[in-house]
């Protein structure tokens, strides 16, 4: 056993730490590779973090991990430059290359690309290394689930901070790992989407796309069509307040999960699911009646005036807006379940909104539905069926448009782990635990070439969601699962191996304050 004292002189008396560190193997999503080996680290009182001196965005690394560490260990943690190895070093190396390891193909130099990092465990002190301060993070994601559940905790908690001997190297195999919070059926603030990506940061999530509109709300200030937001703002999925971010608190999101190496794409869902903006100007209306605002939860009722020139004023002034607060390279128009627009209108709009975003300087992303239309060049479809086959998806897939994979009896987060769940839809079936994690990106789009798939997102629809907690219950434990997808390699799939790590990510969940779903698939710690 592990012996209870060194590094934590008069820590507080608490529930008795493990005998022996977390396995060094423990971790989610599945590290490239795991070398266990060599005596532990046991972080003391008095260590420090190291910093590369001078290189932005490194130094916050650090001071982002005393910030995860000092409540619950009670230790100071000051953050120097250099560092003399004999604490926690965060270290820069040449040579990451490839900006992303898109693709997981390996990087130039070290082979750890814009987001790997080589963890190295000693007695006499943890390092960090990558290429670049997304892998100084990734790597700091790693060392924080390799110490006791406990160092999550908001107050002091008894050590010791241990952490298993051994060498991890690490890399993504997609570049897009992302996840999406619908914030239009029901509104969220600033402060839960704060917490959603910090809770996302922990498994490498590195995209948060952001359903901005809906038929149900307009969540997003505009200053060019201020009723947007004003009116269409107003309520909610059964008739709540709703809510919307300003410019300022949406520019917070934004610089908020930069600070955790996470990138926005906001959505501007169009042509349909715009009751919200149907609501908010009648001139945006075929026949100049705006409707009333819908607090319901039916879909592909609306639709934009597709021959109307005040409709594209309308998506050139709202895209240029949001292109302007959103420091990321994609704009999402949404796209999907257009039923009451006809199928050449559809094609007529798309052929007239895609330029918009591609005037901005941005890239278009859309659900997979755009392959119906023309998809411009270099244009991101999100696809969000459940087979796998559709013919214009992979006809797309060959022509050289990208994708996201977010099959809906896969990665949909808001659907009923099973009869029971209190909370979600069913409409593409139960989506227990290893409905999540069991199917494989590269091979899931049936005859599409496996380069056309960037990644993987978990959405997360909001229609039964009326409380911060519930985003919770239905992200965990199935949001971990999807990003292992993202970011492990093929090789490291295995269900009972994953199954055994999120069961001991529960103690975890509960010193963070996460409630989750106790799937009876996990057995769970
Ligand atoms: C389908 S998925 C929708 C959303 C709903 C969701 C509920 C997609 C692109 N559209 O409008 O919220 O199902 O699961």
């Amino acid at each position: 056993p592990a012996d209870a004292s060194p590094g934590n002189p008069g820590a507080p008396a608490g529930t008795p730490a493990p005998a022996s560190p977390r396995p060094l193997a423990s971790v989610i999503p599945a590290p490239l590779s795991v070398r266990p080996g060599g005596a532990p680290y046991v972080l003391s009182r008095d260590a420090v973090i190291g910093v590369p001196l001078d290189v932005p965005g490194a130094a916050g690394v650090g001071t982002y991990l005393a910030g995860l560490l000092r409540p619950s260990t009670g230790f100071a943690l000051p953050v120097v430059p250099g560092g003399d190895g004999s604490g926690i070093t965060l270290r820069l190396e040449g040579g990451g290359g490839d900006g992303g390891a898109a693709q997981g193909g390996p990087g130039a130099g070290n082979g750890l690309g814009g987001e790997g990092y080589r963890l190295t465990v000693r007695p006499a002190g943890v390092v960090i290394s990558a290429a670049a301060p997304a892998g100084l993070f990734h790597g700091v994601q790693t060392l924080r689930q390799l110490l006791p559940a406990a160092v999550e905790a908001h107050s002091p908690q008894a050590g010791p901070w241990t952490v298993a001997g051994g060498t991890i190297t690490d890399r993504p195999r997609y570049a897009y790992r992302g996840a999406m919070l619908d914030v239009a059926r029901h509104f969220f603030g600033v402060g839960r989407v704060e917490r959603y990506i910090d809770e996302l940061a922990l498994y490498k999530v590195d995209y948060l796309h952001l359903h901005l509109t809906d038929d149900q709300g307009w969540r997003i200030a505009i200053r060019s069509w201020p009723r947007l937001a004003a009116y269409g703002g107003t309520t909610e999925v059964g008739g709540g307040t709703g809510g919307y971010y300003t410019r300022a608190q949406y520019e917070q999101i934004v610089r908020y999960a930069r600070s955790r190496f996470m990138t926005v794409v906001p959505e501007i869902d169009m042509p349909a699911h715009t009751n919200a903006a149907l609501a908010s100007y009648a001139s945006l209306d075929c026949d100049g009646v705006a409707p009333a605002l819908y607090t319901g939860v039916n879909v592909g009722f609306s639709s934009l005036c597709v021959g109307d020139d005040v409709t594209y004023t309308f998506a050139r002034d709202v895209l240029r807006e949001i292109a302007a607060l959103t420091p990321g390279p994609y704009l999402h128009i949404g796209g999907d379940e257009a039923h009451s627009t006809s199928a050449a209108d559809y094609r007529a709009f798309m052929d007239k909104v895609q330029p918009l975003v591609t005037d901005t300087g941005k890239t278009v992303m859309a659900w997979n539905q755009i392959t119906g239309a023309d998809p411009v060049k270099g244009a991101i479809a999100q696809y969000w069926g459940t087979s796998g086959t559709e013919p214009a998806v992979i006809a797309a897939a060959r022509a050289g448009t990208r994708f996201v994979l977010s099959p809906a009896n896969h990665t949909y987060l808001d659907m009923k782990y099973d009869a029971r769940t209190r909370l979600g839809l069913a409409w593409a079936g139960y989506v227990e635990v290893k409905d999540a994690y069991d199917w494989d990106p590269a091979t899931y789009l049936r005859g599409a070439p496996a380069g056309a798939v960037m990644g993987v997102e978990a959405p997360l629809w909001s229609e039964t969601l009326t409380k911060d907690a519930d985003i919770d219950l239905m992200a965990f434990p199935r949001l971990p699962a999807v990003a292992e997808l993202g970011w492990s390699a093929a090789a490291s799939h295995d269900w009972d191996a994953f199954a055994a790590r999120l069961a001991a990510q529960g103690p975890r969940w509960q010193a963070m304050g996460i409630d989750w779903y106790r799937s009876p698939q996990v057995p769970w710690d």
